[in-house]
Formats: C-alpha cells, sequence, structure tokens
C-alpha cells in the first residue's frame, strides 16, 4: 500500500466514524469487469472496491498461470475427474445435500472425494438425476488437509487476510476452500461468516451470482423474521408471507465464467447456482477494512443471544430445574465453517446450552460460539495476534530501516500502519464494551488496555511515516 491510498483509507475511516462499511445505497446495477491484470493494481482495488464494499469480478487473465486450471480440467474445459481421483481421492470432503434444508443450509455429510468423483460422474450419465438428489462438495480444506502446492496463487488484491493469517499463526486451521459440484447444485442466500469478505475462483463451469447490498436483506424477512432460504422461491411474491418483499430493489445479478474471480465484499447477502459442472476455489477473508463489520456482527449475535436466553428464561416457570439438569454443551473451538443456526433458530437447543441462569452472561458467550464459532474473549486473541504481527513488523523497520518478509509484510509499512490503527479503533470499542468488562481477563498477556495504549503510541509515531 502506497502513502496516498493509507491516507485516503484513514479519512474513509474517520467519515465513518466506528459505523460499520456499508455497501452502495443502492445496488449499482451491474458489477464491474476488470479486464487486464497489468492496468490493475493493488492500490486501484482497494480504493475502488475493497474500501467502498462493492463487488467486482476478474477476467480470467488473473488466474491464467494457476496449476489447477491446467491439471483440474480437460482440454474441453470440464472437470477431469481422473486427475482428481489420482491426486486425492483419499480426501475425506465435506459433501451437502441441495435438496434438504437443515435451518437456513443444506444438510452435510463427510465423505471419501472419491466416492463423491463416482456419484458425481454416475448424476451426468443419468441425464443429471440420481437417487442421492445433487450433491454438492463444499468448503473442502485442501489447503489445511493436502499439499495444494502448484494449485493456485494468492492475488495481491486479497492478500490482506488475517483470517488465515490467525490461523496460519497457530497452526491449526484455515478459512480455504474448494467447492466441486454438478449443474443445479447451489448454495442457499447467506451472508458470509463473520461479515467476512469472500474471493470466488472458477476453475471451470458457470455460476449465477444474486447479490443484495447490506441492508437490502431486512425487506426479504418472512413475516416471522426469518431470512429466505431460496430468494427465487415463488413463496417471496406472496406479500401475506413476505410483507415488506416490495421494498427490496431486484439482485444484482451476475454470471462468473470460467477461470474468472469474483470479490464477495462484506455483508452482502447473496446465493449462487452452479450453471455448469463446475469446481471453484474460495477463501473467507477479513482485513482492516471489514474488521469493524465482524466486531459489529459480533455484538449483533451476543445481542440477540441474550435477548432470546432472556425470553425464554421468562417463559418458562421451572427455568431452575432445567438449569440444574442442563448440561454445557461441549463447544467446538473457533472452527472455520463451524457456523451453526444462528440465534433466531437457537430455542430448540436452548436446554443443553444454557448452562446456568446466574450467568446470563456466560451463557450468552457460550450460546454465540456455538451458533457464531467465536466469543468475545477470542475475538481479543485474533486482534492480539494480528496486532502483534504488525507491531513487529513496524519496529523490524525503525530498527533495520526496511521491511523484510514475513506474513502479512507483503504490502509494505504503510499497510502495517493501517492495520494497526483499524485494530486500535476497533479495540478501544471492544475494551469499552460492558460484556467484555465481565470477562475475567486477569491472565490476559499482555492485558486488553495495555495492548490498546501500546497501539495507540504507534498509531501516533507512525502517522508521518
Ligand atoms: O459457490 C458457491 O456455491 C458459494 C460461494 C459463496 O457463497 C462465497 O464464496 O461466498
Ligand atoms: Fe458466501
Amino acid at each position: 500500500m502506497d502513502r496516498e491510498t493509507r491516507a485516503f483509507a484513514e479519512s474513509h475511516f474517520r467519515r465513518l466514524r466506528g459505523q460499520p462499511a456499508g455497501g452502495a445505497g443502492a445496488p449499482p446495477g451491474r458489477v464491474d469487469f476488470i479486464a487486464s491484470p497489468t492496468s490493475f493494481s493493488y492500490a486501484d482495488f482497494f480504493r475502488r472496491y475493497l474500501l467502498p464494499n462493492v463487488p467486482c469480478v476478474f477476467s480470467r487473465a488473473f488466474t491464467e498461470g494457476w496449476g489447477c486450471r491446467r491439471r483440474w480440467v480437460t482440454p474441453g474445459g470440464r472437470p477431469d475427474f481422473q486427475h482428481l481421483l489420482r491426486t486425492y481421492g483419499d480426501a475425506v470432503v465435506p459433501v451437502a445435500d441441495c435438496g434438504r434444508q437443515e435451518y437456513n443450509a443444506h444438510p452435510k455429510e463427510h465423505m471419501l472425494l472419491r466416492d463423491y468423483l463416482r456419484y458425481w460422474t454416475e448424476h451426468i450419465e443419468s441425464g443429471y438425476s440420481s437417487p442421492r438428489g445433487c450433491l454438492y462438495l463444499k468448503d473442502w480444506h485442501l489447503c489445511r488437509d493436502s499439499s495444494a502446492e502448484d494449485v493456485f496463487t494468492l492475488p495481491v488484491y486479497f492478500s490482506s487476510d488475517w483470517l488465515n493469517e490467525y490461523w496460519d499463526a497457530l497452526d491449526v486451521d484455515d478459512y480455504r476452500f474448494v467447492y466441486m459440484g454438478p449443474a443445479g447444485s447451489w448454495s442457499p442466500f447467506h451472508a458470509d461468516i463473520f461479515r467476512s469478505f469472500s474471493w470466488s475462483a472458477n476453475i471451470c463451469g458457470r455460476k449465477k451470482w444474486l447479490f443484495f447490498p447490506p441492508g437490502q436483506e431486512e425487506a426479504l424477512r418472512d413475516r416471522h423474521g426469518g431470512l429466505p432460504y431460496d430468494v427465487t422461491s415463488p413463496a417471496l411474491l406472496d406479500s401475506r408471507l413476505y410483507p415488506r418483499r416490495g421494498l427490496c430493489s431486484p439482485a444484482l445479478e451476475l454470471t462468473q465464467e470460467a477461470g474468472e474471480m469474483v470479490f464477495v465484499p462484506s455483508g452482502w447477502h447473496h446465493q449462487v447456482h452452479n450453471l455448469e459442472d463446475t469446481i471453484s476455489i474460495n477463501h473467507n477473508w477479513v482485513n482492516g477494512c471489514n474488521l469493524a463489520n465482524m466486531w459489529h456482527f459480533l455484538q449483533q449475535e451476543l445481542r440477540a443471544v441474550q435477548q432470546e436466553v432472556s425470553q425464554w428464561k421468562e417463559t418458562m416457570p421451572d427455568w431452575h430445574r432445567h438449569c440444574q439438569a442442563a448440561r454445557l454443551r461441549p463447544v467446538s473451538s473457533w472452527l472455520p465453517g463451524s457456523s451453526g443456526p444462528c440465534p433466531s433458530s437457537i430455542d430448540p437447543r436452548l436446554e443443553l446450552w444454557a448452562s446456568c441462569d446466574s450467568q446470563l452472561l456466560l451463557s450468552g458467550q457460550v450460546i454465540m460460539r456455538s451458533c457464531t464459532g467465536i466469543n468475545f474473549e477470542e475475538f481479543y486473541h485474533f486482534l492480539k495476534v494480528i496486532a502483534e504481527r504488525r507491531l513487529l513488523l513496524l519496529a523490524e523497520r525503525t530498527d533495520s530501516g526496511a521491511v523484510e518478509g514475513g506474513a502479512g509484510s507483503g504490502l509494505g509499512p504503510h499497510q502495517a500502519a493501517f492495520d494497526v490503527s483499524r485494530i486500535t479503533e476497533v479495540l478501544a470499542s471492544v475494551v469499552a464494551h460492558p460484556d467484555f468488562q465481565k470477562v475475567d481477563t486477569g491472565m490476559f498477556s499482555p492485558r486488553p488496555e495495555e495492548l490498546l495504549q501500546q497501539l495507540e503510541e504507534v498509531v501516533a509515531s507512525t502517522a508521518s511515516l
């Protein structure tokens, strides 16, 4: 990042004054197409799409050199089933059943890739029908589980990626996925986990995307407040079921061709349909541009959980008995892709989750972690890990006059200084949050207030960088 882009970004966030970044107030009508890598810099992407939080499509020229585009695809542009079988046949992959609905998603099971590929080829041979329905391989952690060398090269535009940097630093997991499925497979209406950005590159095949800018989804809620599972369902035309549907602008539609990459902005709801047999690489990512959106989302989730817990408590005369009988649900750690049902659908499970009524805060944070995959404490840890890496980078620069290597450093000292200023603003809000103040931070190193002070000093000292 150059000095001018950083100044531009910092004034953008000063204008927002802590409010999460939206998208365009009204949809832009069409999605911009970026044709040539040679005339499109990181700063161009940052100013025109990342900061304003609007989608764009990159042409196939941006993925031309990727190994997977040569090896995973036949000369005719179809998935190379033989190659995939030989290379990854023994991998265990998650597979969604597109014909079934569980909450607002498709239920998933795990199977060997070889079995999935056999299913897929038989499905094609039988004219795209199968007794098992339409199965969609989603959220396969190829990079985490196998060697993904020579598969793809991370485009510089998406390289400020704190979620994967965090998980790589902990060496536990990642948010890098492969999707593959027959024509007709689809992803229900959703916004991405933690209001992250995503990018999606088609290795072969075509996808149709339906996009709604942040806030538009409110008009798509049914009369009970629920979001649709399928925005193309004729049920949405029934104004008794969807009373505010008429207030929503039509979806922004986009067809993504083979080789093209889509940038999915933060908090934009979308639905995706595979128009052909399609393979894609999709990453979720968070950075200084959507960090406030993530924090805003976590606060909303906690409020929703607390509200549900207290309503449930009021309507249950024998709450105490239930609480004593209830066991704390073993909470998985903050697992990528493990986002469960959102608070509006947690009632049936509350009995297990509400561990103790005397501490709504505790149960709120526990339930939130179960639904969302992360609680305030873990969010602090995430901020801390990224902050410390940026502080180190800036300190090395001061020591040696230059910045060398290291994850997250590729975008230079202005990017690092920008990152620190974004973390500082969000951390100040975390530290001031009444529910975070109830978390026992005595054992945290550094204590949140100390880290905040250190960051504020660095923001002041890097202002003139
Ligand atoms: O390709 C799909 O089916 C879904 C992709 C998606 O939702 C995303 O990349 O955010
Ligand atoms: Fe998505």
